[in-house]
């Protein structure tokens, strides 16, 4: 369902292109000032991991191991700056890696995505990409859950409109209540996959953060219904904040994964790497623009090199 084509590649680096820039010259620099090996360059590199935005926890981890790997080069020469490089993204690399990283959708029942974040990350948009991609093998219906506003219920018709799958949406302010009516539709529509829009929201906002746990209880009533993915979308230009948002939304519900927007507009994607190792959520999707085909599967080797800047 997810499948990648060689001009895809080709797309991907150019969009990823603003991700690498800070990163990567960053270390560039580094490894540009320094000609050896030694104390201050692992501390400088680690400098430059955490104005990143790569947590501390994780760039203590890679910086670590990448002592480790490098232990029994001679550190009086001068240094292959190629080298080091790829032995970083190596690192990067593994800290993104998780089993559970693809959506899969080969279940005979009735499977929901329930799609949740902050004001803004691009839940909405997510979701129409998502829908383009999944109505190719299966039968999808969108619902908006976000109550909230008029103008939300009309941005996702419109996306429904544009990828051609079911619309679901309800005078119902209760989104819990709408989401059960989706369900009780599906059943009438033979909709396979149902993708569940939410209001934006503070994970500080208690009641809020109750109504989507209550969503999740009313899905898990049913036995033949099954909430396969609850997708957390984290704005990719917001830094070490999206760290917190994490936090503070899997304490009321569990994330399944994590789609990272905006990659085509940000150079501060750095928090992946601790999305990703020190909250154990694997990546499961990018967003890399506005268009209906700029959601792409994560890839944990592409997005490291495009971190630093390699091909
Ligand atoms: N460049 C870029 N823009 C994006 C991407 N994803 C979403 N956007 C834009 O970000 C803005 C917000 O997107 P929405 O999908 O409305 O975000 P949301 O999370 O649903 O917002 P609320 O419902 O208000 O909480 C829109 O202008 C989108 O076009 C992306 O991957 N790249
Ligand atoms: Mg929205």
């Amino acid at each position: 369902m997810f499948e990648k084509t060689k001009a895809f590649f080709t797309a991907i680096k150019e969009k990823l292109s603003k991700t690498s820039s800070s990163l990567s010259t960053s270390i560039t620099e580094v490894f540009k000032k320094k000609i050896k090996i030694d104390e201050q360059l692992l501390d400088d590199l680690m400098e430059s991991l955490i104005l990143a935005d790569v947590s501390y926890k994780s760039s203590e981890r890679i910086i670590s191991n990448f002592k480790d790997k490098i232990k029994d080069f001679e550190t009086d020469k001068e240094i292959d700056k190629n080298l080091y490089l790829s032995l970083l993204q190596k690192e990067i690399q593994v800290m993104l890696d998780k089993d559970d990283s693809q959506i899969i959708l080969d279940s005979q029942k009735t499977l929901v995505i329930m799609v949740s974040g902050v004001n803004g990350s691009g839940k909405t948009t997510t979701i129409g990409k998502l829908a383009n991609i999944i109505k190719k093998e299966k039968k999808v219906m969108i619902v908006a859950g976000d109550t909230f506003r008029a103008a939300a219920i009309d941005q996702l018709k419109v996306w429904a409109k544009r990828v051609d799958v079911e619309f679901f949406h309800s005078d119902n302010k209760d989104p819990a209540s709408v989401v059960f009516s989706s369900i009780e539709k599906s059943k009438i529509t033979g909709s396979e996959v149902i993708i569940v829009d939410t209001a934006g929201r503070l994970g500080t906002n208690e009641d809020l953060m109750n109504e989507l746990s209550k969503i999740e209880k009313v899905i898990n009533k049913y036995p033949d219904v099954i909430l396969q993915e609850n997708l957390l979308v984290l704005d990719g230009t917001s830094g070490q904040n999206a760290l917190s948002q994490i936090e503070k939304f899997k304490s009321n519900i569990k994330i399944t994964g994590i789609v990272l927007t905006k990659l085509d507009s940000t150079s501060k994607a750095g928090f992946a790497i601790s999305a990703s190792y020190d909250y154990n959520l694997p990546i499961k999707l990018i967003g890399i623009g506005e268009g209906i085909e700029d959601l792409i599967p994560f890839d944990s080797e592409d997005f490291s090199k495009a971190l630093l800047g390699l091909d």
